[in-house]
């Protein structure tokens, strides 16, 4: 497979020629305003994009209700074949993306096009699904009676995505709104609008070729304040939110107040137990690369590692000597473990956490702090910390998207870190490090991990498309990618069918005229 230069890379997208503008539906329109995109690779502006208006809002909304008609109407499978085009030429574009999602957020070359692989994967997915959609057959209680239960389309899906994963989550929604015949509206988000532009470019292509009109995915671009045009829209009935807790407790009450359908996908306190029966080597891997994995910005990443009293000692010594190896600086050299954050705010906040964590009492076992000089001109480098702390400070207790991992003892039985990594308020991804039969099994029944992920001897970042994805309490509860997740995508329909020649009501109920 060709490999991309950074420019050419961005040239072949699309992204770096056009100068400023939104592509929604069917027209690049070019807004008011512009949100420019610096890399935190180098502090270079790439290039920008223009800010949708009300006006340019409308329209894009009149676009997608129009290509709805069309693709709604086509057969699922039919829909499935665009799909595979799409995914097809993700195949064919996996270094050029993969490279502009690492320029553009930072994340390892590596992780990027790891993140390529999950819309790959998901567009696979997707067309298997298309010859799916499964309904059941449900017994009728009256004679000659049958009843079934089919999934039909909604109509408009709104997508709003977060900068870490900017173009796999929305592949995710997008794969399956689409096989499930909706069209798709789409905030990237404003901190990578440049990963937006370029797949609304290649699947616009794919469209094209097909004869279908582009509004079958449509991008718009902006803060919250077109985040809220969508949420408050009601001919949109599904709004996807991927993001922080204050974002989707806002999006998920705007969208009630209407009583559309949302799905939510927020924060994660994500924590690994380490069993005194762990195999020490597989969880050095799972817990560094779930710490410092793109820079600590997954939902998914380590945040809280719990570990058994007797062999405390002996793995943060290990984690320490790890840490000392890890190499930080551009990520698209593919030497470097870990790119910068995404932006200096992100810096302060990460500087800020470990400020409050020591005046909570935390002991700093790996030093952070920002790195300076050749390579680090953006000032967004950051290395990965480690500190000791306990699971009720406040600031173990919220979720800071950056390298910074919180280190505690448990003694006894696995229950008691349970107990531990249960006690926060969010419930996305878990782990647990043993080969203790009894302990893994306890930690997945129903009195083990809480969160919508639990894992047994695999970290707790890096999911496969294949099971449903998202978690519970303050992670809103959505699900999204795999297993039975399309369901959320389409409407629900019971019918009962009388095949007799007469009319019997249900529950023997007699009325006769
Ligand atoms: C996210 O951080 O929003 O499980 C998505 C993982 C990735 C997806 C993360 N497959 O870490």
């Amino acid at each position: 497979k060709k490999t991309y230069g950074l420019a050419e890379a961005l040239k072949k997208l699309g992204v770096k020629d056009h100068n400023g503008g939104t592509s929604t539906g069917s027209n690049w329109m070019e807004g008011s305003g512009k949100i420019s995109s610096v890399s935190p690779v180098d502090g270079q502006e790439i290039a920008s994009v223009g800010v949708t208006t009300a006006e340019d809002y409308e329209k894009t909304i009149q676009t997608a209700e129009e290509a709805f008609k069309t693709w709604s109407n086509m057969p699922a499978p039919a829909r499935g074949e665009i799909v595979r085009q799409f995914g097809n030429r993700l195949r064919e574009l996996k270094d050029p993306l993969g490279r502009l999602v690492s320029y553009e957020m930072g994340k390892s070359l590596q992780e990027g096009w790891g993140e390529v692989q999950e819309m790959i994967d998901i567009c696979d997915f997707g067309v298997g699904l298309s010859r799916q959609l499964y309904g059941l057959t449900i017994k009728s209680e009256r004679p000659d009676h049958s009843m079934q239960e089919q999934w039909h389309p909604l109509g408009i899906t709104a997508i709003i995505s977060a900068f870490n994963f900017p173009v796999a989550v929305w592949s995710w929604n997008t794969a399956l709104a689409w096989v499930c015949g909706n069209v798709t509206v789409w905030k990237p988000s404003e901190k990578a609008p440049l990963t937006g532009v370029a797949c609304q470019n290649i699947i616009a292509e794919v469209l094209k070729e097909n004869d279908m009109p582009e509004g079958i995915s449509c991008l718009v671009n902006g803060d919250y304040k077109v985040g809220e045009m969508m949420t408050k829209d009601s001919r949109i009935p599904l709004v996807s939110a991927t993001g922080s807790i204050r974002m989707g407790k806002i999006v998920g009450q705007e969208v009630a107040s209407r009583l559309g359908k949302s799905i939510l996908e927020l924060g994660g306190n994500n924590a690994m137990i380490i069993s005194k029966e762990a195999d020490l080597k597989m969880t050095l891997i799972g817990a560094v690369f779930g710490a410092v994995g793109t820079a600590g910005q997954r939902c998914t990443s380590t945040r809280r590692l719990i570990i058994h009293e007797d062999i405390y000692d002996e793995l943060i010594d290990k984690m320490k000597n790890a840490y000392a190896q890890l190499s930080i600086g551009n990520p698209l050299d593919e030497k470097n473990h870990v790119g910068p954050v995404i932006d200096k705010d992100s810096v302060s906040n990460y500087l800020k956490a470990i400020e409050k964590a020591k005046a909570e009492g935390g002991k700093v076992l790996v030093e952070g702090g920002v790195l300076e000089g050749e390579g680090y001109e953006s000032g967004c480098y950051v290395k990965p910390a480690i500190i000791e702390a306990e699971n009720h400070f406040e600031i173990v207790q919220e979720e800071t998207f950056a390298p910074i991992l919180y280190v505690m003892k448990y003694s006894g039985d696995v229950e008691n870190a349970i107990a531990l990594q249960n006690g926060v308020k969010q419930g996305l991804s878990s782990a647990i490090m043993t080969n203790n039969m009894q302990e893994a099994h306890r930690y997945l029944s129903s009195k083990g991990s809480d969160c919508g992920i639990a894992n047994v001897n695999i970290g707790t970042s890096g999911a496969e498309i294949g099971g449903a994805f998202g978690g519970e309490k303050e992670t809103g509860g959505g699900r999204e990618s795999g297993s039975d997740a399309w369901k959320a995508y389409m409407r629900r329909q019971t019918n009962t069918l009388n095949y007799g020649n007469s009319l019997p009501l249900a529950q023997g109920i007699k009325f006769d005229i």
